[in-house]
């Protein structure tokens, strides 16, 4: 009979090649082998446990959330043996495989990681109370997979560390680096010193909660911006290196980036290493190879020259010791191209540092988008993969997300697949919405490391055509529709989001980037509303459209100006590659529809960086009603001989004050500041400076450039921590009136509560209206005309923010009077003869 049961179902069943994309009940990574066979076993029961393999409490408390302990159906065995296989695949921390059939699970592990995997995929299969029947043989591609908290800035919280080690256990990640930039007791000056009381304990217990989720805390040490390299300092490490031992770390590594000086020898960094390997890791004996990450840990920054930095840490240091990198750049996708250059330096395989999602050098921007640029096909060149997260921890996990499925498996993996998977599986609540916020929140803007990602993909075809035909006269309702229905799903996005998502942290570290994106939707929606009323010719409407723009806009800018206000990047940019550049171009062409007159007006501004060096040439600058300024940048700026960094000013400013802090003791030593008014001819600037910080509180009027020089023969370093000007607009004396004349949207007049005001009027022969733009926010003002005798007779009265007069009525008038009758912040654009 049960023979015959087994032929049934090998007859019908069918083996699916299983991917995660398609399943509703998905493994999270992508397990090596899956076969499905039609049928399923009720988890209705407990199970009973046999086998040669005793679990640990934290794959026996999976077992129990699957199964009902407390039931009276008949038990399910669960035989659980060590893994006997020749499969060097599986003979791996982790390799495991899982039959369920009808009758029994059979699970072979080789350790009690594989255990654990093995039961996580196990709960990942049930669905409802019922487990497919399958067959899986599993194991990682990579095998060392997780996060390096690398990242300048503020560390992640133990609350966020703890939230992290869960999700990579689920998720069959199991390395965690212990790395942030900020502790000053993983780099100077306290890293000799051991942590205070309050510190310790926590580590302690993240060590606990990270073992309870079979992952590696391995613990980073930077000693390179002041380490002598004698043997009080070799004492010093192996000291810290103990008092970690103490609280549980079983892992270590020793990060020399972002140094300069003595610290970036290699000879001197492999003897430390190798000193560390035989007086530490080989005497405690249950303690992981260690991990460095050398001073030249990318391509771009490496010498090239055989014999040099990689190679000699290539040949000297211990082959046990894991060597890191981060690719051709410091912010790079990972190729196999490099890896091939990388590991014939290092003579073993690279364990990739990946610098994304991290996000310090673009803290404007969260980096929510696809995990891609990840080769598929170099599994066997790795020793290891671990991404450099945002300061957001719940953020980054989307990120971390696909990081768990491509170093698990790397030839399945699909980062677009992968994406949509982690915006459900991070927020199961309000997917969809998390998954549009995310869509629209993936590129980094214009960075000094010029590392970009893409954004809005699905809908930038359609914003391109469109924009496309519109500037050549040509409009696209179909095109038009679709762009309108991408901002109205966006305005509901953050309340959704809200509303409906139980991570708490999550939802605090995106909020003012959900206020964003909701402004985001509806100044777009405004903007396609205002394309409208253009194309039904209807110039009123189009105007109060426009004027709500403004608004939305000037909403965003505070926003903008009033969160995430760190000296880096400050603010809040969202939609900031597809979406934001389209609202701004149609807003900024709405000028040209209400104001025809094109050549009479002001250009745009041309401030602008001035910069001999290629380095710094897509450094963003940070411009404001009565500041301009360099942004700081995070890396030492090398100067060579007769090199310069400054800022050119526009010409309708006038620079004020100069604020400089370019962080150097020596400075003016064969340096100097330099201002000039024509860009040719540079006078030198005296300053008054400590430690190259200073102010120059007056500049010689009609300034437009101001750098700082290498006047002298060898290379000048220093850091750009401020480079900024004070200034205000060139014309501020001249009567504002101009400013409804000037044919720019951009400058009105502005009238308070009391104001009323008279402006002279001589009309043109061939003149048919004479057109008032105007704001008046809803309240009734008056309008008179005025004649030479200075007689008044009102021609309009109204709420109206777009007036069309014809000049028949206006044949004595002299002068157009305007009464607000105590509207605050009435606003004059622009008045026009048409
Ligand atoms: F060690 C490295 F692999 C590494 O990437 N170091 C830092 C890292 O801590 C930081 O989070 C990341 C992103 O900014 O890049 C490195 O930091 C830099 C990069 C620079 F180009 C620091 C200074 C730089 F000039």
């Amino acid at each position: 009979m049960k023979q015959k049961q087994y032929l049934l179902i090998a007859l019908f069943s069918f083996v699916i090649n299983f991917t995660t994309a398609q399943s509703n009940s998905a493994i999270y990574p992508n397990p090596q082998q899956i076969n499905v066979v039609h049928g399923t076993v009720n988890t209705d029961r407990s199970y009973q446990l046999q086998g040669n393999f005793k679990l640990k409490p934290n794959s026996t408390a999976i077992l129990n959330e699957i199964f009902d302990t407390t039931s009276q159906n008949k038990a399910i065995p669960i035989t659980i043996s060590l893994l006997k296989t020749t499969d060097k695949n599986l003979n791996v921390s982790g390799g495991y495989t899982l039959k369920i059939n009808n009758e029994f699970i059979q699970i072979n592990v080789f350790d009690n990681r594989a255990a654990f995997y093995a039961l996580q995929t196990l709960r990942q299969l049930k669905k409802g109370n019922s487990l497919p029947l399958v067959d899986i043989v599993d194991f990682p591609d990579v095998l060392s997979r997780g996060s390096v908290e690398g990242f300048y800035g503020n560390p992640w919280s133990h609350v966020d560390r703890i939230s992290q080690f869960k999700f990579y256990g689920a998720l069959k990640l199991n390395t965690y680096i212990y790395g942030p930039k900020n502790d000053p007791y993983h780099s100077s000056p306290n890293w000799r010193k051991p942590y205070p009381e309050k510190e310790a304990k926590q580590i302690k217990e993240l060590v606990q909660e990270a073992k309870n989720n079979e992952i590696d805390f391995t613990w980073a040490i930077h000693p390179g911006l002041d380490i002598k390299w004698n043997k009080t300092d070799s004492l010093a490490i192996l000291n810290k290196f103990e008092l970690m031992y103490d609280l549980g770390v079983r892992s270590y590594a020793v990060f020399f980036d972002d140094i300069s000086g003595e610290g970036t020898k290699a000879e001197k960094q492999a003897q430390l290493l190798n000193y560390l390997q035989s007086q530490f890791v080989e005497k405690k004996k249950d303690v992981l190879p260690l991990i460095m990450c050398p001073t030249e840990y990318n391509k771009s920054w490496s010498n090239p020259k055989p014999d040099t930095y990689l190679d000699i840490l290539g040949d000297k240091l211990h082959p046990s010791i894991h060597v890191m990198w981060t690719g051709d750049r410091v912010i790079d996708d990972v190729s196999a191209a490099d890896l091939d250059w990388i590991n014939k330096r290092i003579k073993r395989k690279a364990y990739i540092w990946w610098n994304f999602p991290v996000s310090d050098y673009v803290r404007d921007h969260l980096l929510m988008g696809a995990a891609y640029g990840l080769d598929t096909t170099i599994k066997k060149e790795l020793s290891g993969f671990v991404s450099n997260p945002m300061e957001r921890a719940e953020a980054s996990k989307v990120a971390l997300f696909s990081v768990a499925l491509y170093s698990w498996n790397l030839k399945s993996y699909e980062p677009m697949s992968a994406w949509y998977a982690a915006a459900k599986y991070v927020m199961p609540e309000a997917s969809d919405a998390f998954q549009l916020f995310n869509e629209h929140n993936s590129d980094l803007g214009a960075n000094g490391h010029g590392y970009r990602r893409v954004e809005s993909v699905l809908i930038k075809p359609i914003v391109d055509s469109f924009l496309a035909a519109y500037k050549n006269g040509n409009y696209s309702q179909e095109l038009a529709s679709k762009i309108k229905i991408e901002f109205e799903n966006i305005i509901p996005v953050a309340d959704l989001i809200r509303s409906k998502s139980q991570n708490k942290n999550l939802l605090r570290e995106i909020d003012p980037w959900l206020t964003q994106f909701n402004l985001l939707g509806k100044v777009g929606l405004e903007t396609m509303l205002y394309l409208e009323a253009q194309q039904a010719t209807n110039k009123a409407l189009a105007w109060n459209h426009y004027l709500t723009i403004e608004t939305l806009l000037d909403n965003i800018k505070v926003v903008d100006k009033t969160f995430n206000q760190n000296p880096y990047q400050p603010g809040i940019k969202t939609g900031s590659l597809v979406l934001m550049p389209f609202v701004k171009t149609i807003f900024e062409q709405a000028q040209n529809y209400f104001i025809p007159t094109t050549g009479k007006i002001e250009k745009m501004s041309t401030t602008a960086l001035i910069n001999s060096t290629e380095k710094l040439k897509n450094q963003p600058l940070q411009l404001n009603n009565n500041s301009i300024a360099i942004s700081p940048v995070l890396e030492v700026i090398n100067l060579n001989s007769q090199e310069f960094i400054g800022l050119h000013i526009d010409k309708s400013l006038q620079a004020n004050e100069f604020h400089f802090n370019l962080d150097s003791s020596s400075l003016l030593e064969n340096g100097q500041f330099e201002t000039s008014k024509d860009g040719i001819n540079w006078e030198p600037l005296t300053v008054e400076q400590k430690k190259g910080k200073g102010t120059v509180k007056v500049l010689a009027t009609g300034i437009k450039h101001i750098r700082f020089k290498n006047t002298g023969s060898s290379v000048k370093s220093f850091f750009l921590r401020e480079f900024k000007i004070m200034v205000e607009g060139a014309d501020k004396d001249v009567d504002q009136a101009v400013y409804v004349r000037d044919y720019s949207l951009a400058t009105y007049l502005e009238l308070g509560t009391k104001e009323n005001v008279k402006i002279p009027l001589s009309l043109n022969k061939d003149a048919k209206t004479v057109n008032l733009l105007l704001r008046n926010n809803g309240k009734m003002f008056e309008l008179n005309q005025v004649n030479k005798r200075a007689k008044k007779t009102q021609i309009y009265k109204g709420t109206e923010n777009y007036i069309v007069i014809p000049v028949k009525q206006l044949k004595k008038a002299t002068a157009l009077e305007i009464i607000t009758n105590g509207s605050k912040d009435f606003k004059i654009y622009e008045i026009l003869e048409n």
